[in-house]
């Protein structure tokens, strides 16, 4: 029986995934890469900001060392926090709010399962802080999504078998991660159409309207 809904971050709950996209193709720009595209853009993500600039430099030849990158990590993690800054309640996807409180309604918990360093801040900005019955993101983790240990920390925090979770994704390590971990997976945005989901939706807004159909 469905005890808990696990949501992703950036994607799934906000549309913070095309400041991601920004702040990587300036910093790609900076290293006079100007081939980056939404197309590697996807493969960004869900993965941790280490793996993300790794899609940025397969695009160069040049070589960096292990403290530039750490460097680089952090310039594009400026940019990004930067444009964070005008973010509020009205960049939170359409039919969230709605699906958190129809959950609700039925008993079942949510969290937040986010690869995300700055998920407290988006969440503090955007209102949903209050929203949720636990937070999991990429303070609290070592390994990076597809491996399973973000949502399993979240369903842990919940108090809630890993069977009994279903987890919302908008990228295929996500879902990926969410079958490893015992767990139903949703895919929803970029990830829609990924066979290994158990079910597929355009988005929450669409996810929501279909269960008000059904109630
Ligand atoms: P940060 P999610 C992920 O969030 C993004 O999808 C991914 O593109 C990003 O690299 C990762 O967070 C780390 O984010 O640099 O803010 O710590 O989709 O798992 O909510
Ligand atoms: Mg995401």
């Amino acid at each position: 029986m469905i005890k808990a809904v696990i949501f992703d971050l950036d994607g799934v709950l906000v549309t913070t995934d095309e400041l991601h996209f920004e702040a990587w193709k300036a910093l790609a720009e900076e290293l006079g890469i100007n081939g980056f595209t939404k197309a590697d853009n996807v493969r960004q993500r869900g993965v941790s900001r280490m793996a993300s600039l790794e899609v940025v430099l397969e695009k160069t030849e040049r070589e960096f060392s292990d403290e530039e990158k750490i460097d680089l990590a952090e310039k594009k993690n400026d940019m990004y926090v930067k444009s964070l800054s005008g973010l509020s309640k009205t960049d939170v996807l359409p039919g969230v709010f709605e699906f958190i409180n129809y959950i609700k309604s039925k008993g079942i918990k949510a969290a937040v399962g986010s690869a995300s360093k700055n998920t407290p801040l988006i969440l503090d900005k955007t209102e949903l802080a209050d929203c949720f019955d636990a937070i999991s993101c990429g303070l609290d983790t070592t390994r990076s999504k597809p491996d399973p240990e973000v949502f399993l920390i979240a369903a842990k925090k919940l108090g809630v078998a890993p069977s009994d979770c279903v987890v919302v994704e908008d990228s295929d390590a996500g879902i990926e991660a969410a079958k490893a971990g015992g767990m139903y997976a949703i895919a929803v945005g970029a990830a829609e159409y990924n066979p290994k989901a158990d079910v597929s939706v355009k988005d929450l807004d669409s996810l929501y309207r279909a269960l008000c159909i059904l109630a």
